[in-house]
Protein backbone atom coordinates (compact mmCIF):
# COMPACT_ATOMS: atom_id res chain seq x y z
CA UNK A 1 0.00 0.00 0.00
CA UNK A 2 1.27 3.01 -1.15
CA UNK A 3 0.97 5.53 1.88
CA UNK A 4 0.20 2.94 4.67
CA UNK A 5 1.69 5.18 7.31
CA UNK A 6 -1.01 7.40 9.37
CA UNK A 7 -0.62 10.97 8.37
CA UNK A 8 -3.88 12.11 10.07
CA UNK A 9 -3.66 14.94 12.37
CA UNK A 10 -3.52 14.85 16.40
CA UNK A 11 -6.86 14.00 18.67
CA UNK A 12 -8.49 17.47 18.56
CA UNK A 13 -11.79 17.72 20.69
CA UNK A 14 -13.90 14.12 20.35
CA UNK A 15 -15.73 14.99 17.16
CA UNK A 16 -19.16 13.93 18.33
CA UNK A 17 -19.40 16.40 21.17
CA UNK A 18 -18.81 19.61 19.67
CA UNK A 19 -22.26 21.72 18.84
CA UNK A 20 -22.73 23.12 15.09
CA UNK A 21 -22.18 26.68 16.05
CA UNK A 22 -25.44 28.24 14.54
CA UNK A 23 -24.18 31.19 12.68
CA UNK A 24 -27.52 32.82 11.01
CA UNK A 25 -27.27 35.88 8.96
CA UNK A 26 -28.28 39.07 10.93
CA UNK A 27 -31.66 39.10 9.22
CA UNK A 28 -32.86 35.48 10.39
CA UNK A 29 -31.64 36.25 14.00
CA UNK A 30 -34.33 38.45 14.42
CA UNK A 31 -37.15 36.67 16.30
CA UNK A 32 -40.71 37.95 14.37
CA UNK A 33 -42.41 39.81 17.52
CA UNK A 34 -44.13 36.37 18.79
CA UNK A 35 -47.20 36.80 20.22
CA UNK A 36 -46.82 36.70 23.84
CA UNK A 37 -47.97 33.50 25.70
CA UNK A 38 -52.02 33.60 26.91
CA UNK A 39 -51.28 34.11 30.86
CA UNK A 40 -53.88 31.82 31.78
CA UNK A 41 -52.41 29.43 29.71
CA UNK A 42 -49.03 29.99 30.94
CA UNK A 43 -50.18 29.44 34.49
CA UNK A 44 -51.79 26.13 33.81
CA UNK A 45 -48.74 25.41 31.84
CA UNK A 46 -46.64 26.11 34.90
CA UNK A 47 -48.62 24.03 37.22
CA UNK A 48 -48.25 21.21 35.03
CA UNK A 49 -44.76 21.22 34.71
CA UNK A 50 -43.71 23.69 37.72
CA UNK A 51 -41.85 26.66 38.00
CA UNK A 52 -38.87 27.73 36.18
CA UNK A 53 -39.71 24.91 33.37
CA UNK A 54 -42.22 27.11 30.96
CA UNK A 55 -39.29 29.65 28.48
CA UNK A 56 -40.57 32.67 27.35
CA UNK A 57 -37.24 34.76 27.23
CA UNK A 58 -36.33 35.88 23.76
CA UNK A 59 -32.90 33.77 24.18
CA UNK A 60 -34.65 30.78 24.69
CA UNK A 61 -36.92 31.20 22.22
CA UNK A 62 -34.44 31.43 19.93
CA UNK A 63 -32.71 28.68 20.76
CA UNK A 64 -35.58 25.98 20.98
CA UNK A 65 -36.99 27.82 17.75
CA UNK A 66 -34.59 26.48 15.20
CA UNK A 67 -32.70 23.77 14.24
CA UNK A 68 -29.79 23.57 11.70
CA UNK A 69 -31.77 24.70 8.96
CA UNK A 70 -31.10 28.34 7.96
CA UNK A 71 -34.33 29.95 6.43
CA UNK A 72 -36.91 30.64 8.73
CA UNK A 73 -37.27 32.85 11.86
CA UNK A 74 -37.68 31.30 15.06
CA UNK A 75 -41.06 32.71 16.11
CA UNK A 76 -42.67 30.35 19.25
CA UNK A 77 -44.83 31.32 21.76
CA UNK A 78 -43.06 29.37 24.92
CA UNK A 79 -40.86 26.55 25.23
CA UNK A 80 -42.33 23.93 27.88
CA UNK A 81 -40.07 21.30 29.13
CA UNK A 82 -42.41 17.97 31.01
CA UNK A 83 -40.15 15.79 33.07
CA UNK A 84 -42.85 12.90 32.66
CA UNK A 85 -44.98 10.87 29.96
CA UNK A 86 -48.35 12.37 32.21
CA UNK A 87 -47.10 15.74 31.76
CA UNK A 88 -46.42 15.31 27.88
CA UNK A 89 -50.13 14.59 28.08
CA UNK A 90 -51.29 17.05 30.12
CA UNK A 91 -49.92 19.38 28.16
CA UNK A 92 -51.19 17.63 24.74
CA UNK A 93 -54.86 17.90 26.38
CA UNK A 94 -54.44 21.59 27.31
CA UNK A 95 -53.10 22.72 23.91
CA UNK A 96 -56.30 20.70 22.31
CA UNK A 97 -58.55 22.95 24.15
CA UNK A 98 -56.63 26.06 24.03
CA UNK A 99 -55.70 25.27 20.11
CA UNK A 100 -52.58 25.17 20.62
CA UNK A 101 -49.88 23.97 18.14
CA UNK A 102 -46.82 22.26 19.47
CA UNK A 103 -43.50 21.44 17.80
CA UNK A 104 -41.96 18.54 19.79
CA UNK A 105 -38.29 19.53 20.41
CA UNK A 106 -35.56 16.96 20.47
CA UNK A 107 -31.80 18.39 19.59
CA UNK A 108 -32.56 20.23 17.03
CA UNK A 109 -29.89 19.07 15.07
CA UNK A 110 -32.17 18.13 11.81
CA UNK A 111 -31.65 19.58 8.21
CA UNK A 112 -34.92 20.24 7.09
CA UNK A 113 -36.89 22.69 9.23
CA UNK A 114 -39.21 19.64 10.95
CA UNK A 115 -38.17 21.03 14.68
CA UNK A 116 -39.01 25.05 13.57
CA UNK A 117 -41.36 26.96 15.50
CA UNK A 118 -41.84 30.01 13.03
CA UNK A 119 -45.82 30.74 13.40
CA UNK A 120 -46.31 31.39 17.62
CA UNK A 121 -46.03 27.16 18.32
CA UNK A 122 -45.68 25.93 21.74
CA UNK A 123 -42.23 24.12 21.91
CA UNK A 124 -42.24 21.41 23.53
CA UNK A 125 -38.92 20.14 24.69
CA UNK A 126 -37.68 16.36 26.16
CA UNK A 127 -34.40 17.57 27.49
CA UNK A 128 -35.46 16.71 31.01
CA UNK A 129 -36.84 13.08 30.29
CA UNK A 130 -33.12 11.83 29.87
CA UNK A 131 -32.69 8.91 31.53
CA UNK A 132 -32.23 5.38 30.91
CA UNK A 133 -35.21 3.48 32.54
CA UNK A 134 -34.37 -0.07 31.93
CA UNK A 135 -31.23 -2.74 30.57
CA UNK A 136 -32.16 -5.71 30.12
CA UNK A 137 -28.94 -8.64 29.26
CA UNK A 138 -31.06 -11.42 27.85
CA UNK A 139 -33.42 -9.37 25.80
CA UNK A 140 -30.14 -7.57 24.87
CA UNK A 141 -32.51 -4.46 24.88
CA UNK A 142 -33.06 -0.96 26.51
CA UNK A 143 -35.62 1.37 27.69
CA UNK A 144 -35.08 4.97 27.65
CA UNK A 145 -36.75 7.86 27.63
CA UNK A 146 -36.79 10.45 24.78
CA UNK A 147 -34.43 13.46 25.54
CA UNK A 148 -31.25 10.98 26.16
CA UNK A 149 -28.65 12.37 23.79
CA UNK A 150 -27.88 9.69 21.14
CA UNK A 151 -24.27 9.61 22.23
CA UNK A 152 -24.78 8.86 25.85
CA UNK A 153 -27.33 5.75 24.59
CA UNK A 154 -23.94 4.71 22.58
CA UNK A 155 -22.05 5.00 25.31
CA UNK A 156 -24.58 3.07 28.00
CA UNK A 157 -24.49 0.44 25.49
CA UNK A 158 -21.12 -0.05 25.67
CA UNK A 159 -20.65 -0.22 29.39
CA UNK A 160 -22.94 -3.24 29.18
CA UNK A 161 -20.92 -5.18 26.40
CA UNK A 162 -22.95 -3.95 23.62
CA UNK A 163 -23.61 -1.47 21.08
CA UNK A 164 -26.13 1.01 19.59
CA UNK A 165 -25.05 1.16 16.05
CA UNK A 166 -26.89 4.26 14.28
CA UNK A 167 -24.42 7.11 14.37
CA UNK A 168 -24.01 9.61 12.59
CA UNK A 169 -22.11 13.32 13.30
CA UNK A 170 -24.46 15.18 15.32
CA UNK A 171 -24.78 12.20 18.08
CA UNK A 172 -23.50 14.40 20.38
CA UNK A 173 -26.59 16.61 20.85
CA UNK A 174 -29.22 14.70 18.69
CA UNK A 175 -31.86 12.90 21.28
CA UNK A 176 -32.89 9.42 20.45
CA UNK A 177 -37.05 10.95 20.59
CA UNK A 178 -36.08 13.02 17.05
CA UNK A 179 -34.24 10.34 16.02
CA UNK A 180 -36.99 7.91 16.01
CA UNK A 181 -38.89 10.39 14.52
CA UNK A 182 -37.17 11.27 11.44
CA UNK A 183 -36.12 7.51 11.35
CA UNK A 184 -32.45 8.49 11.38
CA UNK A 185 -29.94 7.39 8.91
CA UNK A 186 -26.04 8.27 9.47
CA UNK A 187 -23.06 6.36 8.68
CA UNK A 188 -23.46 2.73 9.15
CA UNK A 189 -26.67 2.40 7.75
CA UNK A 190 -25.14 -0.39 4.44
CA UNK A 191 -24.64 -2.72 7.74
CA UNK A 192 -27.05 -1.77 10.39
CA UNK A 193 -30.31 -0.11 8.60
CA UNK A 194 -31.99 3.00 9.97
CA UNK A 195 -33.02 3.93 13.41
CA UNK A 196 -36.38 1.60 12.07
CA UNK A 197 -34.52 -1.38 12.62
CA UNK A 198 -33.75 -0.94 16.08
CA UNK A 199 -36.30 0.04 17.79
CA UNK A 200 -38.51 -2.66 19.52
CA UNK A 201 -41.61 -0.38 21.31
CA UNK A 202 -42.31 3.00 22.04
CA UNK A 203 -44.32 4.91 24.27
CA UNK A 204 -46.30 8.31 22.68
CA UNK A 205 -48.70 10.43 23.00
CA UNK A 206 -51.03 11.22 20.22
CA UNK A 207 -52.63 14.56 19.16
CA UNK A 208 -55.65 13.65 20.91
CA UNK A 209 -53.90 12.93 24.58
CA UNK A 210 -54.05 9.29 24.23
CA UNK A 211 -50.99 7.15 25.68
CA UNK A 212 -49.97 4.55 23.39
CA UNK A 213 -47.86 1.86 24.28
CA UNK A 214 -46.14 0.43 21.04
CA UNK A 215 -44.99 -3.27 20.30
CA UNK A 216 -43.94 -3.40 24.27
CA UNK A 217 -40.53 -5.05 23.48
CA UNK A 218 -41.44 -8.08 21.21
CA UNK A 219 -39.35 -9.50 18.47
CA UNK A 220 -42.38 -11.36 17.13
CA UNK A 221 -45.61 -9.48 17.57
CA UNK A 222 -48.43 -10.27 14.42
CA UNK A 223 -51.29 -8.73 15.80
CA UNK A 224 -52.51 -6.32 12.77
CA UNK A 225 -51.20 -2.84 12.03
CA UNK A 226 -47.99 -2.22 13.30
CA UNK A 227 -48.23 2.08 14.89
CA UNK A 228 -45.23 1.68 16.23
CA UNK A 229 -43.54 1.91 12.68
CA UNK A 230 -46.11 5.10 11.93
CA UNK A 231 -44.66 6.80 14.35
CA UNK A 232 -41.15 6.25 13.25
CA UNK A 233 -40.29 8.87 10.42
CA UNK A 234 -43.65 10.82 11.09
CA UNK A 235 -42.22 13.63 12.02
CA UNK A 236 -43.86 14.65 15.49
CA UNK A 237 -47.20 14.78 13.46
CA UNK A 238 -48.83 12.11 14.80
CA UNK A 239 -47.79 11.95 18.75
CA UNK A 240 -44.78 12.80 20.93
CA UNK A 241 -42.32 9.88 21.67
CA UNK A 242 -41.55 9.75 25.07
CA UNK A 243 -40.44 6.64 25.49
CA UNK A 244 -38.23 4.16 23.41
CA UNK A 245 -37.55 0.66 23.78
CA UNK A 246 -34.38 -0.46 22.03
CA UNK A 247 -32.47 -2.95 20.12
CA UNK A 248 -28.80 -3.55 20.95
CA UNK A 249 -25.78 -5.05 18.74
CA UNK A 250 -22.45 -7.24 19.83
CA UNK A 251 -20.06 -4.48 19.47
CA UNK A 252 -17.84 -4.63 16.25
CA UNK A 253 -14.44 -6.23 16.58
CA UNK A 254 -11.55 -4.00 16.25
CA UNK A 255 -12.42 -1.95 13.15
CA UNK A 256 -10.66 -0.44 10.59
CA UNK A 257 -10.93 2.79 8.68
CA UNK A 258 -9.35 2.64 5.01
CA UNK A 259 -9.60 5.48 3.25
CA UNK A 260 -8.99 5.26 -0.63
CA UNK A 261 -8.11 7.92 -3.54
CA UNK A 262 -9.91 7.42 -5.97
CA UNK A 263 -10.15 8.47 -9.84
CA UNK A 264 -13.75 9.65 -11.14
CA UNK A 265 -17.34 8.35 -9.46
CA UNK A 266 -17.31 5.12 -11.44
CA UNK A 267 -14.13 3.93 -10.01
CA UNK A 268 -15.93 4.36 -6.78
CA UNK A 269 -18.81 1.95 -8.21
CA UNK A 270 -16.31 -0.38 -8.34
CA UNK A 271 -14.49 -0.09 -5.23
CA UNK A 272 -18.12 -0.47 -3.67
CA UNK A 273 -18.43 -3.53 -5.79
CA UNK A 274 -14.77 -5.01 -5.32
CA UNK A 275 -14.86 -4.46 -1.48
CA UNK A 276 -18.39 -5.19 -0.75
CA UNK A 277 -18.17 -8.34 -2.58
CA UNK A 278 -15.40 -10.07 -0.39
CA UNK A 279 -16.00 -8.26 3.04
CA UNK A 280 -18.48 -7.00 5.38
CA UNK A 281 -18.46 -3.26 5.37
CA UNK A 282 -19.85 -1.53 8.64
CA UNK A 283 -19.67 1.85 6.11
CA UNK A 284 -19.10 3.05 2.63
CA UNK A 285 -18.65 6.48 2.62
CA UNK A 286 -17.59 9.33 -0.22
CA UNK A 287 -16.41 12.76 -0.43
CA UNK A 288 -15.07 15.07 -3.10
CA UNK A 289 -12.04 16.35 -2.86
CA UNK A 290 -13.51 19.89 -2.87
CA UNK A 291 -15.23 18.42 0.35
CA UNK A 292 -11.61 17.44 1.72
CA UNK A 293 -10.10 21.26 0.82
CA UNK A 294 -13.22 22.88 3.00
CA UNK A 295 -12.55 20.39 5.97
CA UNK A 296 -8.48 21.00 5.92
CA UNK A 297 -9.32 24.78 5.79
CA UNK A 298 -11.89 24.75 9.02
CA UNK A 299 -10.68 21.53 10.92
CA UNK A 300 -6.74 20.41 12.86
CA UNK A 301 -6.88 17.36 10.58
CA UNK A 302 -4.46 16.65 7.72
CA UNK A 303 -4.95 15.30 4.13
CA UNK A 304 -5.19 11.27 4.60
CA UNK A 305 -2.11 11.04 1.99
CA UNK A 306 0.20 13.34 0.24
CA UNK A 307 -1.24 12.87 -3.10
CA UNK A 308 -4.66 14.71 -3.70
CA UNK A 309 -7.48 12.90 -6.05
CA UNK A 310 -10.76 14.29 -7.00
CA UNK A 311 -12.42 11.46 -5.22
CA UNK A 312 -12.05 9.77 -1.74
CA UNK A 313 -13.90 6.74 -0.32
CA UNK A 314 -13.81 6.00 3.22
CA UNK A 315 -14.46 2.55 4.32
CA UNK A 316 -14.89 0.67 7.67
CA UNK A 317 -14.68 -2.93 8.50
CA UNK A 318 -14.20 -5.27 11.05
CA UNK A 319 -11.49 -7.17 11.99
CA UNK A 320 -12.92 -10.54 12.92
CA UNK A 321 -9.81 -12.29 11.99
CA UNK A 322 -6.02 -11.29 11.03
CA UNK A 323 -6.74 -12.45 7.55
CA UNK A 324 -9.55 -9.63 6.94
CA UNK A 325 -6.75 -6.85 7.42
CA UNK A 326 -4.82 -9.02 4.37
CA UNK A 327 -7.49 -9.44 2.07
CA UNK A 328 -8.39 -5.32 2.47
CA UNK A 329 -4.80 -4.87 2.01
CA UNK A 330 -4.50 -7.59 -1.33
CA UNK A 331 -7.95 -5.85 -2.85
CA UNK A 332 -6.48 -2.51 -2.64
CA UNK A 333 -3.59 -3.82 -5.18
CA UNK A 334 -6.35 -4.68 -7.04
CA UNK A 335 -7.92 -1.88 -7.41
CA UNK A 336 -4.65 0.61 -7.99
CA UNK A 337 -4.05 -2.12 -10.78
CA UNK A 338 -7.45 -1.73 -12.10
CA UNK A 339 -6.79 2.53 -12.20
CA UNK A 340 -9.44 2.68 -9.78
CA UNK A 341 -7.72 3.75 -6.71
CA UNK A 342 -4.47 6.25 -7.02
CA UNK A 343 -3.30 6.26 -3.11
CA UNK A 344 -4.82 4.81 -0.15
CA UNK A 345 -4.27 4.57 4.03
CA UNK A 346 -5.52 2.51 6.99
CA UNK A 347 -5.97 2.73 10.76
CA UNK A 348 -3.51 0.58 12.81
CA UNK A 349 -5.60 2.25 16.03
CA UNK A 350 -8.76 3.56 17.13
CA UNK A 351 -7.02 7.27 17.53
CA UNK A 352 -6.24 6.85 13.79
CA UNK A 353 -9.84 5.71 13.05
CA UNK A 354 -11.05 8.08 14.76
CA UNK A 355 -9.03 10.99 12.96
CA UNK A 356 -10.17 9.67 9.22
CA UNK A 357 -13.53 9.41 10.25
CA UNK A 358 -13.52 13.24 11.09
CA UNK A 359 -12.62 14.07 7.19
CA UNK A 360 -15.72 12.62 6.09
CA UNK A 361 -18.31 13.26 9.70
CA UNK A 362 -16.80 17.10 9.98
CA UNK A 363 -17.76 18.46 6.20
CA UNK A 364 -21.66 19.04 7.07
CA UNK A 365 -20.74 21.50 9.91
CA UNK A 366 -17.62 22.76 7.97
CA UNK A 367 -19.99 23.76 5.10
CA UNK A 368 -22.54 25.15 7.72
CA UNK A 369 -20.65 28.65 7.45
CA UNK A 370 -20.87 28.87 3.71
CA UNK A 371 -24.79 28.01 4.04
CA UNK A 372 -24.88 25.12 1.91
CA UNK A 373 -28.24 24.58 0.08
CA UNK A 374 -28.87 20.95 0.86
CA UNK A 375 -29.96 17.98 -1.39
CA UNK A 376 -30.00 14.31 0.58
CA UNK A 377 -31.47 12.45 -2.45
CA UNK A 378 -31.33 8.30 -2.98
CA UNK A 379 -31.55 6.01 -5.46
CA UNK A 380 -31.14 2.00 -5.64
CA UNK A 381 -27.27 1.59 -5.50
CA UNK A 382 -27.54 0.20 -8.81
CA UNK A 383 -28.79 2.89 -10.48
CA UNK A 384 -25.95 5.09 -8.60
CA UNK A 385 -23.45 5.55 -11.99
CA UNK A 386 -26.15 6.57 -14.11
CA UNK A 387 -28.07 8.92 -11.95
CA UNK A 388 -24.61 10.47 -11.13
CA UNK A 389 -24.00 11.41 -13.86
CA UNK A 390 -27.32 12.90 -14.89
CA UNK A 391 -26.96 14.84 -11.34
CA UNK A 392 -23.48 15.66 -12.50
CA UNK A 393 -24.81 16.98 -15.89
CA UNK A 394 -27.86 19.05 -14.36
CA UNK A 395 -25.64 20.87 -11.83
CA UNK A 396 -22.66 21.68 -13.95
CA UNK A 397 -24.91 23.45 -16.35
CA UNK A 398 -27.49 24.93 -13.81
CA UNK A 399 -25.17 26.15 -11.15
CA UNK A 400 -22.03 26.93 -12.90
CA UNK A 401 -20.91 29.70 -10.75
CA UNK A 402 -21.49 27.68 -7.32
CA UNK A 403 -19.32 25.51 -5.70
CA UNK A 404 -20.50 22.19 -5.50
CA UNK A 405 -19.53 19.93 -2.78
CA UNK A 406 -20.11 15.85 -3.25
CA UNK A 407 -20.26 13.91 -0.47
CA UNK A 408 -22.38 11.05 1.24
CA UNK A 409 -23.31 7.44 1.90
CA UNK A 410 -22.78 5.73 -1.56
CA UNK A 411 -22.75 2.22 -0.14
CA UNK A 412 -26.48 2.80 0.16
CA UNK A 413 -27.36 4.94 -2.41
CA UNK A 414 -27.62 8.43 -0.22
CA UNK A 415 -25.85 11.52 -1.73
CA UNK A 416 -25.24 14.83 0.06
CA UNK A 417 -25.09 17.63 -2.58
CA UNK A 418 -24.35 20.83 -1.01
CA UNK A 419 -24.31 24.27 -3.20
CA UNK A 420 -22.21 26.98 -1.10
CA UNK A 421 -23.36 30.25 -1.51
CA UNK A 422 -20.88 32.83 -2.80
CA UNK A 423 -20.11 35.42 -0.55
CA UNK A 424 -21.41 38.56 -2.50
CA UNK A 425 -25.06 36.86 -2.55
CA UNK A 426 -27.84 37.51 -0.28
CA UNK A 427 -29.20 34.30 1.43
CA UNK A 428 -32.48 34.90 -0.19
CA UNK A 429 -31.36 35.34 -3.96
CA UNK A 430 -29.01 32.36 -3.50
CA UNK A 431 -31.86 30.31 -2.43
CA UNK A 432 -34.20 31.54 -4.41
CA UNK A 433 -31.97 30.39 -7.68
CA UNK A 434 -31.24 27.19 -6.07
CA UNK A 435 -35.04 26.21 -5.22
CA UNK A 436 -35.68 27.00 -8.72
CA UNK A 437 -33.07 24.51 -9.87
CA UNK A 438 -34.08 21.65 -7.53
CA UNK A 439 -37.39 20.94 -9.39
CA UNK A 440 -35.34 19.49 -11.91
CA UNK A 441 -33.34 17.65 -9.35
CA UNK A 442 -36.58 15.97 -7.86
CA UNK A 443 -37.89 15.43 -11.42
CA UNK A 444 -34.68 13.64 -11.71
CA UNK A 445 -34.70 11.58 -8.82
CA UNK A 446 -38.23 10.80 -9.35
CA UNK A 447 -37.68 9.32 -13.09
CA UNK A 448 -34.54 7.02 -11.26
CA UNK A 449 -37.36 5.81 -8.56
CA UNK A 450 -35.45 7.88 -5.76
CA UNK A 451 -36.19 9.80 -3.02
CA UNK A 452 -35.84 13.51 -2.65
CA UNK A 453 -35.09 13.25 1.17
CA UNK A 454 -33.09 10.01 1.72
CA UNK A 455 -32.71 10.82 5.75
CA UNK A 456 -32.97 14.12 6.72
CA UNK A 457 -36.99 14.16 6.38
CA UNK A 458 -39.12 15.95 4.74
CA UNK A 459 -39.78 19.09 7.21
CA UNK A 460 -40.58 22.22 5.87
CA UNK A 461 -37.66 22.44 3.59
CA UNK A 462 -38.72 19.18 1.09
CA UNK A 463 -42.57 20.06 1.55
CA UNK A 464 -42.44 21.41 -2.14
CA UNK A 465 -40.77 18.41 -3.27
CA UNK A 466 -42.78 15.57 -1.24
CA UNK A 467 -44.90 14.32 -4.07
CA UNK A 468 -41.95 13.69 -6.47
CA UNK A 469 -41.28 10.33 -4.61
CA UNK A 470 -45.38 10.03 -2.76
CA UNK A 471 -48.15 9.45 -4.73
CA UNK A 472 -50.74 11.81 -4.77
CA UNK A 473 -53.26 8.99 -2.86
CA UNK A 474 -50.04 8.42 -0.32
CA UNK A 475 -49.98 11.88 0.79
CA UNK A 476 -53.90 11.77 0.85
CA UNK A 477 -53.45 8.23 2.85
CA UNK A 478 -50.92 10.05 4.90
CA UNK A 479 -53.24 12.84 5.75
CA UNK A 480 -56.21 10.79 6.99
CA UNK A 481 -54.05 8.62 8.90
CA UNK A 482 -52.54 12.47 10.83
CA UNK A 483 -56.37 12.78 11.41
CA UNK A 484 -56.92 10.52 13.15
CA UNK A 485 -54.20 10.47 15.39
CA UNK A 486 -54.33 14.16 15.82
CA UNK A 487 -57.80 15.09 14.93
CA UNK A 488 -56.86 18.88 15.79
CA UNK A 489 -54.14 19.48 13.95
CA UNK A 490 -51.81 20.79 16.91
CA UNK A 491 -48.65 18.79 16.60
CA UNK A 492 -46.00 19.85 14.24
CA UNK A 493 -48.85 21.74 12.02
CA UNK A 494 -47.48 22.89 8.59
CA UNK A 495 -44.95 20.26 8.48
CA UNK A 496 -44.64 17.22 6.58
CA UNK A 497 -47.73 17.78 3.87
C1 LIG B 1 -23.95 13.69 6.83
O1 LIG B 1 -24.05 12.63 6.21
C2 LIG B 1 -25.21 14.32 7.33
O2 LIG B 1 -22.87 14.22 7.08
C3 LIG B 1 -25.34 15.79 6.95
O3 LIG B 1 -26.34 13.62 6.93
C4 LIG B 1 -25.39 16.01 5.48
O4 LIG B 1 -25.23 18.35 5.87
C5 LIG B 1 -25.51 17.47 5.05
O5 LIG B 1 -25.88 17.74 3.91
ZN1 LIG C 1 -25.89 11.87 5.84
Amino acid sequence: MPSAAYTSGGAGHPHKTHQISKQLPELLIQLQSPKPMDSKILQQLQAIVGEGRVLTDADSLQNYGLDRTTVWSAAPCAVVLPGKTEEVQAIVRLAGRENLAIVPSGGRTGLSGGAVAKSGELVLALDRMNKVIDFNAVDRSLTCEAGIITQQLQEYAEEQGLFYPVDFASAGSSQIGGNIATNAGGINVIRYGMTREWVLGLKVVTGNGEILELNRGLIKNNTGYDFRHLLIGSEGTLGIICEATLRLAPPPKDPAVLVLGVSDFPAIMDVLKTYSGALTLNAFEFFSDLALEKVLAHQPLTAPFEQRTPYYALLEFEQTTPEVLDTAMALFEDCVEAGWVLDGVVSQNQTQAKNLWRLREDISETLSFSKPYKNDISVQVSQMPDFIRAVDDLASQRYPDFEVVWYGHIGDGNLHLNILKPDELSIEDFTQECSSVSTEVAELVQSFNGSVSAEHGIGLLKKPYLSYTRSETEIALMQQIKSLFDPKGILNPGKLF
